[in-house]
């Protein structure tokens, strides 16, 4: 048994969960947020059987697309704080980022 955690887009989560449910899998949806943009994104915990691991993923992958967004970079042009000026830069999010972990137990009870 596998644990696959999957980042996505918000836009593209009911997508991604979709194509799960509709191949078998099941799927917990957890509301997160991006360390860097500071925005709202989709983490789907999904437990799959060791040889379907890659079946998820192709999902996965197939529901999420990558998208361009505009982040205010928290840097500081000199390196000290009181010279603080935001300016906008340009990041590419996905389309997903995937973890696979090992699962030790799996029981519903
Ligand atoms: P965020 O942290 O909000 O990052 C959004 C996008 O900003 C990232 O897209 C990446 O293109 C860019 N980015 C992130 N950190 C950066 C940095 N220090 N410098 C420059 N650009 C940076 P993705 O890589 O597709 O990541 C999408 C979301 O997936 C992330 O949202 C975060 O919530 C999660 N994520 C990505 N890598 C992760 C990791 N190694 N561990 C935990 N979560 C991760």
């Amino acid at each position: 048994m596998k644990l696959v955690f999957a980042i996505v887009h918000d836009d593209d989560g009911p997508k991604v969960m979709a194509g799960l449910n509709k191949n078998g899998f099941s799927v917990t949806k957890l509301c997160s947020t991006g360390g860097f943009l500071k925005a709202g994104n989709t983490t789907l915990l999904v437990g799959v059987p060791k040889d379907k691991v890659d079946d998820a993923i192709k999902i996965i992958k197939e529901k999420s697309k990558s998208r361009k967004q505009m982040a205010n970079s928290s840097l500081t042009s000199s390196g000290t704080a009181d010279m603080f000026v935001p300016y906008p830069v340009e990041v590419i999010f996905g389309g997903a980022t995937i973890f696979v972990l090992d699962v030790e137990r799996f029981e519903k009870v």
